[in-house]
């Protein structure tokens, strides 16, 4: 936020690059090489504390409302690229299908490579939260996280996980594997929340 209330556009400390880098060129990916899967065998579980879980091959997946989010990308290393368009699914109409029960106040994701976050449900929520499969009009290339990658703009990247393999609806929140160890579990660019203290 700036003294006049308004937030801008660029988070301190970061700098604009042309194109977000990827996998293994920031932080190296936690498995040697990127995890190979196909749309065809791509499943995505969504359980946890809710009504009606579900098991998304692909094709159920692309059957769910289609939608657009046009946002801003922040690494927490200090990169931003602007103006990305991410095609997919709005995380709060999956959240709509499986019905969070009360009491339901965060999201885990367990992705393909080992990876893990997490995240307050409250934020994926937001509008700009998209589960995408396209970047800008082109099938997600897999070092940015394709076939399939959240997106949570709002948040420094490595919120966003990419090769999510399963999405866990609770009460309590639970570390993913940056936030267990150097990253800030709120992660918030505006605010510079990079590292735990
Ligand atoms: N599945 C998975 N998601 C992940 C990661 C990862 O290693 N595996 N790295 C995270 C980190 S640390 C960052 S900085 C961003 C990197 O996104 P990019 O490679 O598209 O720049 O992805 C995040 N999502
Ligand atoms: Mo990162």
């Amino acid at each position: 936020m700036s003294t006049s209330g308004k937030r801008e556009r660029l988070p301190p400390n970061q700098k604009v690059i042309p194109e977000i880098m990827g996998w293994g060129t920031q932080h190296p990916g936690i498995v040697k090489e990127l995890p190979h899967v196909s749309k065809e065998e791509y499943r995505l579980t969504v359980d946890g504390e809710v009504e009606s879980p579900l098991e998304l091959d692909w094709k159920a997946f692309m059957a769910l409302p289609q939608a657009e989010s046009l946002s801003d990308f922040h690494c927490v290393e200090g990169w931003s690229v602007l103006d990305q368009r991410w095609e997919g699914v709005l995380f709060k109409v999956l959240a709509e299908r499986v019905k969070p029960k009360p009491g339901v106040r965060y999201v885990f994701f367990e992705c393909y490579d080992t990876y893990t976050t997490s995240l307050p449900l409250e934020r994926v929520r937001d509008d700009d939260v998209i589960i995408a499969h396209k970047l800008n009009g082109d099938d997600l290339p897999q070092p940015l996280g394709g076939p399939l990658r959240v997106m949570v703009p709002k948040l420094y990247a490595y919120k966003s996980p990419m090769w999510p393999r399963r999405i866990t609806f609770m009460e309590g929140d639970k570390l993913g594997y940056w936030e267990l160890g150097i990253y800030s579990n709120t992660a918030d660019p505006w605010k510079k929340e990079r590292y735990n203290r």
